[in-house]
């Protein structure tokens, strides 16, 4: 089974092909754009992402919102994770926390997947830490300062731990299970 993923980001594409290619999904990047409401849950950034690609391409199709959460930060970048990462980076991230001994964080991860009978929304989540400095060079975007809880290294030091225990490894399972399960159609 192929569905449309509307995403300028090919390592997502890649990241979720990981996942499909259990299932015998394939994910095809789609380059139609579509606005990011501002909310502070990703869950309904994706739910009108996924809305607006489907009403242009009236085919299934999937978007996904991805925020970094930081404790310290009282949940900042969060949904916001994208202009921040534009305006002030990894480094930036690291001077905020700059003396900070709680460095708690979690990736969220929100796909939307809207057909004809409405849009259904997967999350996955994974807790971790904000690492003192930047470490690796595999992945993109917070991979460098990104340590999943129990593990030493970074998700750009280490990619497939990444691809084993992710935010989007989650969310792309539960839609795989939920899209070959058929229930869909309930
Ligand atoms: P879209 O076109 O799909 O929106 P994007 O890269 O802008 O692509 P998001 O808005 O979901 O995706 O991402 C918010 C920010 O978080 C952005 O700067 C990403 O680089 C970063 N990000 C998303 N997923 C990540 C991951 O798995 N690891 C590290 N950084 C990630």
């Amino acid at each position: 089974m192929k569905v449309k993923f509307a995403t300028s980001n090919p390592h997502k594409v890649r990241e979720g092909n990981l996942v499909g290619k259990k299932f015998g999904m394939e994910f095809i990047q789609i380059k139609q754009s579509y606005p990011e409401i501002r909310d502070e849950d990703v869950s309904r950034v994706a739910e009108e992402g996924a809305r607006f690609v489907f009403d242009r391409v009236k085919e299934p199709v999937i978007v996904e919102d991805t925020g970094l959460f930081i404790e310290a930060l009282n949940g900042f970048p969060g949904s916001f994770s994208s202009f921040v990462f534009r305006k002030i980076g990894n480094d930036g991230i690291l001077k905020l926390l700059r003396g900070e001994k709680n460095r708690r964080a979690s990736f969220i991860s929100a796909i939307g997947y809207c057909d004809e009978n409405g849009v259904k929304i997967f999350k996955g989540i994974v807790g971790g830490s904000i690492a003192d400095k930047k470490r690796g060079v595999e992945g993109f975007g917070y991979d460098p300062i990104f340590i999943p809880i129990n593990y030493k290294r970074t998700f750009a030091e280490d990619p497939d731990l990444k691809a084993r225990v992710s935010h989007r490894k989650k969310a792309f399972q539960k839609l795989c299970e939920w899209l070959i399960s058929g229930s869909k159609k309930a």
